[in-house]
């Protein structure tokens, strides 16, 4: 039987899940969009074919025509949302963050455990994306040798909203890069630095972090949300024996009046479509077996990603490095 998926949320991602489970998830039925706005519900359901159209979140959880959730509706919903799913036994795909508020992603680690198995999986899609499925593989099977360091830039066109702050840089857009380090490097953070140079305008500055591991690797970060030139994402990682780096994801290269140039995607969604394909694709399988998905991320990789956002936060504001505390990783997510 075809599993029946509701998408909360019909905003910019809400509308690219539906998008996937409508045409890349065989065994899938779209069947409800929900959004507090119902016409946006409306229009993100004639485009992909949805069933149904919803306002009230919590209901279409609660419906018996459901058996499986995405939750793209805002980050404060995510925590309270996912709560929701694990009570109604129902699996979750929840966009990231899972919360901004460590003790909200403490909650739902705490509902999973009582509940006896997992429910929840998070929006880090970056662990599907095939670059870094090779950097990780380049460390597991010792082509690189042990790991020294990696090297992250993250840029985006410019800011959704003009109010962004370097401390929203670190907690909403770093996230993606702090979850797949600690999966590519399979270990901890340690410690965090951050720092921000200065402008000459108003718009928010790039933040650069540099983080420490539990097993003694270097990591720089550098956010940089107001780029202007593209959505580029780059990373490097350096080993022992050698170094695998990403490239930048371009089918073709013009080559004119001497000179040559690749293009660059406009955000994250076109450029990483296959890994959102990927990530849906493995959360399918997980919603019809129960079994969790071998490198998706979970609740406690939600709660790994604000702590460490979190502690990035206030290194910031405060000027100086600052351990990165997280408590014992819980057996039930070993
Ligand atoms: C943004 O905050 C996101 O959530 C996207 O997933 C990410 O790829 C983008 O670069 C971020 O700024």
């Amino acid at each position: 039987m075809s599993l029946r998926i509701a998408v909360i949320g019909a905003g910019l991602m809400g509308a690219d899940h539906a998008k996937i489970v409508a045409n890349d998830l065989p065994g899938a039925t779209l069947q409800v969009i929900c959004d507090m706005d119902t016409n946006r519900a409306r229009a993100v359901a004639d485009a992909t074919g949805a069933l149904d159209v919803a306002n009230d979140p919590q209901a279409v959880i609660a419906r018996a025509d459901i058996d499986a959730v995405i939750v793209a509706s805002p980050d404060f919903t995510h925590a309270p949302l996912s709560l929701a799913c694990i009570a109604a036994q129902k699996p979750v795909m929840c966009e990231k963050p899972l919360s901004q508020k460590v003790e909200e992603c403490e909650q739902v680690m705490q509902a999973e455990i009582a509940s006896g198995r997992k429910w929840v999986q998070l929006g880090f899609m970056r662990r599907y994306d095939q670059a870094y499925v090779e950097m990780r593989r380049a460390l597991t099977d010792g082509t690189i040798g042990r790991a020294l360091m990696m090297h992250n830039f993250h840029r985006n066109v410019e800011t959704p909203a003009s109010d962004f702050t370097g401390a929203m840089a670190i907690t909403n857009s770093a996230p993606h890069e702090f979850d797949v380090i600690r999966y590519v490097l399979g270990t901890e953070f340690a410690s965090i630095s951050a720092w921000q140079p200065k402008r000459s305008d108003a718009v928010v500055a790039p933040v650069v972090m540099v983080l420490e591991t539990a097993d003694g690797q270097i990591v720089n970060i550098e956010v940089n949300n107001n780029a202007a030139y593209g959505y580029d994402v780059r990373a490097e990682l350096v080993g022992e024996k050698g170094a695998i780096a990403m490239n930048n994801v371009a089918y073709t290269r013009t080559d004119i009046k001497l000179a040559s140039s690749t293009a660059y995607d406009a955000d994250w969604r076109t450029r990483y479509y296959e890994a959102y394909r990927r990530q849906n694709t493995a959360f399918l399988k997980f919603a019809q077996t129960g079994v969790f998905p071998e490198i998706g991320s979970s609740a406690w990789d939600g709660y790994c990603a604000a702590v460490v956002a979190n502690t990035g936060a206030r290194a910031l504001t405060e000027g100086t490095k600052l351990p990165v505390t997280m408590m014992a990783k819980p057996e039930f997510y070993a």
